[in-house]
């Protein structure tokens, strides 16, 4: 720990170096793209060599800008300071320029003259483009920041003592994963809420609109169009395809949902989670209820509370004592090269933060950085020693085999071939790793739950509290915002549409009535960040399909959710292959190459999860599926 907060230190001080060293480094960039340009003036890039010499050049270039604004976004989000914002904004703008530039020299290349890979990256050129006025790209990305400022920055005070205010990581994410008291859990719920909605309300207003302006310029009908194409290339009817999947998995969702109202009902009767069948949001262990894991100690059967409680508190007491936080991220990495994925690089090590600094603000909700620059890539968390930090370090980790496996491709390929996929990798890795045979050989596991059908089942049940809970919400938070983009949904109408949907969709109410002075949608990270969602959405389904085809190549028989990897260099050099292919191929001939499917499909999904679908049906005889649709927690 020591080491780390020496290390956090000294990053401190490159941060101010580069800080500067970016800006001029920029200006550079841009003034020799302009030479350059007007030596293109010349040249027509009417001839295959032409054009892809051209090319070849833009790659380079995008690199430098990549790298400028990922440093610049790196030093902003680990040091919430409002010079580094700005510098965000300044560095945006500029880039957004360039990219206008290379957009207008692009017109002189004739795309018949080039073969499928360059016509490729000429189309995926054309995503960069934001607003051709400046002024417009600027305020939008000084707007997004504003928005995560307030997000990363809101506290909550005990109402019995106000001076003691906690923020969201750990603290408040802490509250809702451990209380059992409906008081705490709604003061909790609530207070968080009450300090991100009604501020980010505005802002999100004119982000909207700002967004859809640099949209239609670039001629999509809306930002949402715009992104449903980066995202997801060459999807026919992505929407519909969304659709399609979420009904596949439904029946699965309302067996959990029942079976969770009922155990929910038992705990803290029907005076506290009411009677029209939906689950008030606050009772399921999670701020936005989306993963469900944190009550699997009181959801399972009354007679194994106890013995589950043990396990949890079990697992929970020997990680600890045998991992510190770095011991987690140590732990992921011999993973991932135990199949002969990589190593961290040095500069990782260097330049990450892994654990939350005391001595600045910075935005807690983890997420990976490609710097664009060799050997730098990074993770950004607050990391504490738990079960569910280990699942977040290998979903972190898994996006940095990405950025590595893809290092080599040119620029404009060094991406997943759709976004879900990334999000997919260390899913996958982490569904190994918490099976019970991974487990036990992580020494994490007492010997008396060794080959037992109930410890197997109530594993699983919390596997599908995490995974099968989640799908409802993965899919309606960009159902809402597409709406949103489209204008479907108008301002006056943000909450209670999104309300709608929480009902329709996840069964799940308010627990103290909303209104349009909230903006509840603004609680959940992705939304100020404008980060996608439907992403992992698909990618809760895809990375099922991953993990089924990585089992079978390591010779794995028995049911699937038994099935641990670990080791399995046939099974890891298959992986790679994929992720090495970064963006440079369709999604589907990625997903081919793997599993001998182009379709993402619940099969695999389905699959896994079904003797729990068979013990959930016996656990529900006579139990009602579904709930009231009528009424959301609502006051005019
Ligand atoms: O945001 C994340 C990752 C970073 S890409 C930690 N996730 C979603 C969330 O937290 O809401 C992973 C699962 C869903
Ligand atoms: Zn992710």
């Amino acid at each position: 720990m020591n080491r780390l907060t020496v290390l956090l230190c000294m990053c401190l001080v490159t941060f101010g170096y580069s800080l500067k060293n970016s800006q001029v480094q920029l200006k550079n960039v841009l003034l020799d793209y302009l030479k350059s340009l007007n030596g293109n003036k010349e040249t027509a890039l009417d001839s295959r060599h032409s054009a892809v010499t051209w090319l070849h050049k833009v790659n380079g270039r995008l690199l430098e800008l990549e790298n400028m604004q990922a440093e610049a976004l790196w030093n902003f989000e680990t040091n919430l300071t409002s010079a580094n914002k700005k510098m965000v904004g300044d560095i945006d703008r500029e880039a957004s320029e360039i990219y206008q530039q290379l957009l207008d020299e692009a017109k002189a290349v004739d795309p018949s003259v080039l073969d499928q890979t360059h016509r490729r990256m000429m189309r995926f050129l054309q995503s960069y483009a934001k607003s051709r006025d400046p002024n417009i790209v600027e305020h939008t990305s000084t707007t997004r920041s504003d928005m995560v400022t307030i997000y990363n920055t809101g506290k909550v005070c005990r109402i019995e003592d106000p001076h003691k205010c906690l923020p969201l990581e750990p603290e408040l994410e802490n509250v809702m994963a451990n209380s059992r008291d409906p008081a705490e859990l709604l003061w909790a719920w609530k207070g968080w809420r009450d300090v991100t909605g009604p501020r980010i309300k505005p802002l999100y207003e004119t982000f909207v609109t700002l967004l859809n302006e640099g949209a239609v310029e670039k001629n999509y009908a809306d930002y949402g169009a715009y992104w449903r194409e980066k995202l997801f290339d060459q999807t026919p009817d992505f929407e519909a395809m969304c659709d399609r999947l979420w009904l596949e998995v439904r029946p699965l969702y309302l067996q959990l949902h029942a079976y969770v109202r009922k155990m929910l009902t038992k705990m803290y009767g029907a005076k506290v989670v009411g009677t029209s069948g939906s689950i008030p949001a606050h009772l399921l262990g999670n701020m936005w209820a989306q993963e469900w894991g944190n009550i699997v100690d009181i959801v399972v059967p009354s007679s194994d509370q106890t013995e589950m409680k043990n396990m949890e508190n079990h697992l929970q007491t020997v990680l600890k004592r045998k991992h510190d936080v770095m011991g987690l991220f140590r732990l992921a990495e011999e993973f991932f090269s135990s199949i002969s994925l990589y190593n961290m690089t040095d500069t990782f090590w260097r330049k990450s933060m892994l654990v939350k600094p005391n001595d600045r603000k910075v935005q807690c909700h983890a997420s990976a950085h490609d710097m664009f620059k060799k050997h730098d890539f990074r993770i950004k968390m607050c990391a504490e020693v738990t079960m569910d930090y280990l699942q977040t370090v290998h979903h972190e980790m898994g996006h940095v085999q990405y950025f590595m496996a893809y290092e080599n491709q040119p620029t404009l390929f060094r991406d997943s071939p759709n976004s879900a996929f990334h999000e997919a990798v260390g899913d996958t890795m982490a569904l190994s790793v918490l099976s019970f045979k991974h487990l036990d050989t992580l020494g994490l596991m007492g010997s008396q739950y060794k080959n037992s059908p109930k410890v197997d089942i109530m594993i699983l049940l919390k596997s599908a509290l995490n995974k099968i809970a989640f799908l409802p919400f993965g899919y309606i938070i960009d159902k809402w915002r597409w709406k949103v983009f489209s204008g479907e949904i108008s301002k006056n109408e943000y909450n209670r549409r999104f309300w709608e949907m929480r009902l329709k969709y996840q069964g799940i109410v308010a627990p103290v009535p909303r209104s349009e002075h909230d903006f509840d949608p603004a609680a959940k990270f992705h939304i100020p960040d404008n980060s996608p969602y439907m992403s992992y959405f698909i990618s809760f389904l895809a990375q099922f399909q991953f993990y089924e085809s990585l089992c079978q190549t390591s010779g794995h028989v028995g049911p699937l959710h038994q099935c641990d990897f670990y080791r399995s260099q046939e099974a890891g050099t298959k992986f790679k292959k994929m992720l090495n292919l970064g963006k440079s191929v369709p999604w589907q001939q990625a997903l081919f190459q793997l599993t001998g499917t182009r379709q993402i499909s619940a099969s695999s999904i389905k699959k896994y999860f079904e003797p729990l679908s068979q013990w959930l049906t016996k656990q529900l005889q006579g139990e009602p599926l579904g709930w009231d649709k009528a009424t959301i927690n609502w006051k005019d």
